[in-house]
């Protein structure tokens, strides 16, 4: 029953017992290309609109397409090229960067290469402190602005207002800035700056490197809700120690690569080309797994997804994750479960509810709880304690939550029945035996197996989902119907992350499709929400993200189906 258990989060934890070396990057070694002194005036310099220390980690330029043209890391190795404005290096977590402090500018005696489109910059405000809250770092962070050879080429301004690409604050955050102010980089039709005044551009492309998103129209303007777990990168999960057949499409830009074909989910690019992928396919909102917003899914959140300049096109909820607070055999958290929803709840109130591409139902944040109905099966005060904590603390400060639980599964005769009413909506995260219960067995490993056709799976889902209707509409509490493309974490299996082994096997395109007609009937007409699993669980092989593997073929199934004709 509780074999959905959310493998990710056992590496998560395991490295962030490392503590704050744990979060930040420890790059390769690079090649130095050694480029001639210029003159005076400096070629390059970074202005700020307060003055303040800034650690430099590292600075790429990059041509149109993403490819990295030259790479400064700063540590000792770049001391030639520092100009004005320039103190000792700092060191944080094993790494080194140096500090510029910073009084209102910095330069670099260097010459961009003559290729160069952009900047993409990892800094941070000094003293860095990861643990700082959203709205805290917000307050607290400055605009950088860069100047080429005396001419603005960007401010750190939009014509908008503030662009949160440009910004730094005490949490390393990756920044891009623009050096070809006339170009149209992205060939989208838009400039990449306006002119303001001589000497001085200003960004007019809301993102100049990802070719603006042209969301399409649902019918019956329905949502379709991806889930989305914002674990990849090279400080986490490596994709290639888990699928390595796998190749995001997005991962072709070598900027965003890293280690083999992971892409770096705290890079505000990585979630404007997945915003773009996914607005034009008919998928309106991700749903998010958040456990902590120390974990590095609160950090990719906030630093990936909240400073991309296209989260306004797409919406987001939170899935409240307790997996590692109740299987503490496993996860070796100290916080318990109660303790953990109170400070999670009240966080997200303070910090992310209020955002404007925030979930709302019925003028309420959406909330997803994960695995709701195997925790109460296998910790019942810890469930009790997560629920009254999450409705404790949103009725205390007057912020209610609507609620949706993790509740759908083969087994009728359980708890679920008796948990749908915690809730203002039930639906299910994957019924990965859906069809099949009676398949399971104990193979010759001693572990629980299943193997059966992914077509049982997708009549599996319909009879759930017309038993969970019954039950929901029972209990007076909404239904969200939910669809996957299919389940197999072998991957995971042998490498050890999960202790159960659920294949669903010839799990075609043409069958998803047969999926979806079945459960798009379960839609509620004044709701009209539905929910994908998943966009990029690529350890369970449901993502419908688009890889060189498979092309953008589940993704063009969702706009088949959902899009308005
Ligand atoms: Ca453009
Ligand atoms: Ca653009």
């Amino acid at each position: 029953v509780n074999g959905r258990k959310l493998w990710v989060l056992l590496l998560l934890v395991l490295l962030m017992g490392g503590g704050v070396g744990a979060m930040v990057a420890i790059l390769a070694p690079h090649r130095y290309v050694q480029l001639p002194q210029p003159s005076q005036p400096p070629p390059l310099e970074f202005f700020f609109n307060e003055s303040k220390p800034v650690v430099f980690d590292y600075l790429q330029f990059l041509d149109a397409d993403g490819n990295p043209v030259l790479l400064l890391d700063f540590n000792q190795s770049v001391a030639e090229y520092l100009g004005d404005g320039w103190g000792e290096p700092e060191y944080w977590g094993g790494d080194e960067g140096w500090v510029c402090t910073a009084y209102k500018n910095c330069s670099l005696n260097i010459n961009p290469p003559k290729d160069a489109h952009f900047i993409r910059l990892r800094a941070a405000c000094a003293p860095v402190n990861p643990y700082t809250e959203w709205k805290q770092l917000l307050r607290n962070a400055i605009r950088i602005g860069v100047r080429v050879n005396g001419t603005i080429t960007d401010d750190g301004l939009h014509v908008n207002g503030t662009d949160l690409t440009k910004c730094i604050s005490n949490r390393f955050w990756i920044c891009y800035y623009i050096l070809k102010p006339d170009a149209d980089s992205d060939k989208d039709g838009i400039p990449n700056c306006i002119k303001i005044a001589e000497k001085h551009y200003r960004a007019l492309d809301l993102n100049p490197r990802i070719p603006e998103p042209k969301p399409i129209k649902t019918r019956d303007n329905i949502t379709v809700i991806a889930t989305y777990v914002p674990i990849w990168g090279h400080h986490f999960m490596k994709l290639p120690d888990v699928s390595p057949e796998i190749k995001p499409v997005v991962s072709q830009i070598k900027s965003l690569r890293k280690d083999g074909w992971t892409y770096d989910n705290c890079d505000p690019d990585v979630w404007g080309w997945h915003i773009k992928q996914a607005v034009e396919h008919g998928i309106k909102a991700f749903s998010l797994t958040w456990g902590n917003p120390y974990w590095c899914d609160g950090f990719n959140l906030e630093g990936g997804l909240l400073r991309s300049p296209y989260v306004k096109y797409i919406k987001f909820m939170l899935m409240f994750n307790f997996e590692p607070y109740v299987w503490k055999d496993r996860f070796h958290v100290g916080e318990t479960a109660g303790n953990a929803a109170g400070i999670i709840t009240s966080y997200a109130i303070r910090n992310l509810f209020d955002h404007p591409s925030y979930l709302r139902v019925e003028d309420k944040p959406a909330v997803f709880l994960f695995l709701a109905e195997a925790i109460r099966y296998s910790f019942k005060d810890d469930y009790y304690a997560i629920i009254e904590a999450i409705r404790g603390n949103s009725t205390k400060l007057n912020r209610p939550i609507y609620l949706i639980g993790d509740v759908m599964v083969v087994w009728h005769g359980g708890y679920a029945n008796e948990i749908v009413k915690d809730f203002d909506a039930i639906t299910g995260w994957l019924i990965s035996d859906a069809g099949a219960g009676n398949y399971w067995h104990i193979n010759e490993d001693g572990k629980r197996e299943l193997i059966a056709p992914y077509s049982l799976m997708v009549s599996g889902y319909a009879d759930e989902h017309a038993y969970w209707l019954r039950v929901a509409k029972r209990h007076h509490v909404d239904f969200i119907p939910t669809m996957t493309r299919g389940y197999d974490n072998i991957n995971l299996y042998k490498l050890g992350f999960h202790d159960f082994l659920c294949r669903r096997t010839d799990a075609t395109p043409e069958q998803f499709r047969e999926m979806i007609r079945l459960v798009m009937p379960y839609i509620d007409p004044n709701l009209k929400l539905i929910i994908c699993c998943s966009w990029n669980e690529y350890g369970e092989n449901s993502h419908i993200e688009p890889t060189l593997n498979y092309g953008y073929t589940y993704l063009n199934i969702i706009k088949e189906m959902f899009g308005e004709s």
